[in-house]
């Protein structure tokens, strides 16, 4: 028996989802508040307080892209990744990069849509929200993104780094697919494309054409319905509004 935790709009779930739905698996849904992430039971389970977890036959696992893998190992048909080691290990490194990615994915969610909330709490219960930042180095991060917003000092570079993800997405996609057939890497990349397309982020299609040839087909699959537009955030169309409001100042991040 498979069972997944996850949140509402939380990418790397997403991820999983993914691998999930294009394999036909049936797994018991999760859906916990963000809230459960500090809870002492879930911490049992996946130590960092984050999601995805996945609990197969009571084997706990952690990491999206570890999931991942292993989902592709256990349950091998339909193959995720080219049976040849070259491509098992252009795939693994697309799975590095999106791992490596997250930081700047969450860096322009926070200062774009998320921190609106936190800004709008009285003071006392501001600072008791960084307080709470489970990683100490963080707090300071989070402290810059909810007050100052895209003129933080950190969002400039992670746009930058967003952008050229989509860059190296363009420059891989010789053919349909990042690596081969569908794989992992596309799993990967997808949730990736659909938060920086809920925040503004996409390059235009005439700078990035084959990325938007890409993003087509793979909402055209019918794990992106499942995996990506039903698990997106509560709040997309407020995150979207508030996106558009600040397109401007984005578009200046993104072209210095
Ligand atoms: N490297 C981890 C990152 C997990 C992670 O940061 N998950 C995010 C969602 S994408 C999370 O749970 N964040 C906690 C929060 O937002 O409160 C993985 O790929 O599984």
């Amino acid at each position: 028996m498979l069972s997944l935790y996850r949140f509402r709009g939380a990418t790397c779930a997403s991820k999983v989802m993914l691998v999930l739905a294009e394999k036909g698996l049936d797994y018991e849904d999760r859906l916990v508040p963000r809230s459960y992430l500090s809870d002492p039971e879930y911490l049992k389970l996946n130590p960092a307080g984050v999601v995805p977890t996945l609990v197969h036959d009571g084997n706990v696992l952690v990491e999206s892209s570890v999931i991942m893998t292993y989902l592709d190992e256990v349950f091998p048909r339909p193959a995720l990744r080219p049976d040849t080691p070259l491509g098992r290990a252009r795939v693994n490194a697309w799975l590095k990069r999106l791992d490596d990615s997250l930081q700047h994915l969450g860096i322009a969610t926070y200062a774009i849509a998320m921190r609106h909330p936190i800004l709008a709490l009285p003071a006392e219960q501001r600072e008791a929200y960084y307080a709470s930042v489970q990683i100490p180095e963080r707090r300071q991060l989070y402290r810059n993104l909810v007050e100052q917003g895209l003129e933080a000092p950190e969002v400039g570079g992670a746009l930058q780094a967003l952008k050229a993800l989509q860059h190296e997405a363009e420059r891989s996609l010789a053919a349909d697919f990042l690596v081969g057939d569908y794989s992992l890497a596309d799993a990967g990349l997808t949730p990736f494309l659909a938060r920086m397309e809920l925040l503004g982020l996409l390059l235009p299609e005439a700078e990035t054409p084959r990325l938007h040839q890409w993003w087509q087909r793979v909402q055209d699959r019918p794990s992106f319905d499942v995996a990506v537009t039903a698990a997106a955030p509560e709040n997309a169309d407020q995150i979207r509004q508030l996106a558009a409001a600040a397109k401007d100042q984005i578009a200046r991040l993104l072209a210095s």
